[in-house]
């Protein structure tokens, strides 16, 4: 029995062994429609997962990697309710992928104020991911919140840098793929201020002892910012220690990015505290006749429009400005004020 068996157990070993080593091809056709099956089910489940996963979080990253340069803002035609904005920018990226962004609506928000209020929104028109594009928009924004305009205003005006965040909802269309994925724009860019306009000047000065416009001059006004503004005619607050003595007036003040601004000036302002303050030291002696002047914004107003939006602003703080009043009063009258004063307290008129 023992015999018989072993020739058996090897017989059956051959046969058993035999169709594994011939491989898959038996079974292979015999199963195809399995590994048809395996196939579609992997294109049916591999291709979307790279639609619809891979290539929308490899275009949102790279859209998320471009950088948003801005390369100047310019608001003009300002109104109560409206204005004209333009907006030159760049868009830097590697330039790998292909793809257009389709044109979309952002909203601009200060960065640093967690509401986040939308002080403008503007229409971005369509781009490509080119390494460098550039992208300049000019529209008409109709003002929806004046309460976030104006503090984006007063940031722009009181800071050193402010960060200004741009949102949209947009599509991405990559090149070889019909399909369009939703993708979120978001690039938060950090401007500089304008400083409170440190650094004012004026010049050029005349006066004279009427009551009403007794002061004329010419400012120099530094700029700092990407941003020009058309304000129209600004009046300030004027304040000598402290105390208002006048108003100032510039008419049609238009601020330009990039250079000092010169603009007229004219005030009306209260001889006696000027007097008084020339004759006395240091005015009279250490500071030559020079005396600091300090302005804040009361009203500006455009073709017959009130701009709360920028009055505000202008509203929210003082400028000090060094004027050379002493000279100018020898000049224009012929007067030295010495320190003690001209001996009275009346010779203002
Ligand atoms: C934008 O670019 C145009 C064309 O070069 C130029 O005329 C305009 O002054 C620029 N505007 C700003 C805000 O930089
Ligand atoms: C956009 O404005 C910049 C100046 O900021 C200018 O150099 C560029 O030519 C403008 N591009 C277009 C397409 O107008
Ligand atoms: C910008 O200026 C405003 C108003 O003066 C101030 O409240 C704010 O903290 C400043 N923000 C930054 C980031 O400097
Ligand atoms: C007035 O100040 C400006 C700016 O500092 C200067 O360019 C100009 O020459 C000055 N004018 C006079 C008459 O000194
Ligand atoms: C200021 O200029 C105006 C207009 O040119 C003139 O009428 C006025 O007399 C001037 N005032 C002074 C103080 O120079
Ligand atoms: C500024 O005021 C002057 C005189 O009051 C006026 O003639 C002019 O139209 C005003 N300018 C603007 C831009 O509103
Ligand atoms: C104060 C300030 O930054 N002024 C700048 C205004 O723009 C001109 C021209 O670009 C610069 O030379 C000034 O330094």
């Amino acid at each position: 029995m023992a015999d018989a068996d072993k020739p058996v157990a090897t017989t059956s070993e051959n046969v058993v062994q035999k169709p594994r080593r011939r491989g898959c091809v038996g079974h292979c056709v015999r199963f195809w429609w399995v590994y048809l099956i395996v196939l579609i089910v992997l294109v049916v489940i591999l291709v979307p997962v790279i639609l619809l996963v891979a290539v929308p979080k490899i275009a949102q990253s790279k859209l998320d990697e471009a950088e948003l340069i801005l390369d100047g803002i310019t608001v003009t035609q300002t109104e109560a309710k409206r204005m004209t904005m333009a907006i030159n920018s760049t868009i830097k990226s590697d330039g790998k992928v292909h793809a257009t962004i389709e044109p979309f609506l952002g909203v601009m928000y200060l960065e640093d104020i967690p509401e986040h209020i939308p002080f403008a929104s503007i229409n971005f028109p369509e781009t490509t991911s080119e390494a460098l594009q550039t992208v300049n928009v000019t529209q008409t924004l109709d003002i929806k919140n004046v309460d976030a305009l104006t503090t984006f205003n007063t940031w722009l005006l009181a800071n050193e840098t402010l960060r200004v965040t741009v949102f949209g909802e947009t599509g991405i269309r990559v090149k070889g793929i019909a399909r369009r994925y939703p993708v979120t724009f978001k690039k938060t860019i950090s401007m500089p201020g304008l400083q409170m306009l440190k650094g004012t000047s004026v010049n050029e000065t005349t006066i004279n002892l009427d009551p009403q416009n007794n002061f004329n001059g010419t400012t120099w006004i530094p700029n700092r910012s990407l941003v020009s503004f058309e304000l129209g005619n600004a009046t300030f607050h004027n304040y000598l220690s402290g105390t208002e003595i006048g108003t100032v007036f510039i008419d049609n003040l238009f601020l330009r990015a990039g250079e000092v601004n010169k603009a007229k000036m004219r005030a009306t302002i209260e001889n006696q505290p000027v007097l008084d303050a020339l004759g006395k030291s240091p005015a009279c002696d250490k500071d030559n006749g020079w005396l600091n002047f300090e302005i804040r914004g009361k009203t500006v107003t455009n073709n017959g429009q009130d701009l709360a939006y920028f009055a505000d602003a202008l509203a929210t703080d003082t400028q000090t400005i060094p004027i050379d009043i002493g000279g100018t009063i020898q000049r224009s009258l012929g007067i030295t004020i010495p320190c003690g004063g001209l001996g009275g307290g009346d010779h203002s008129d």
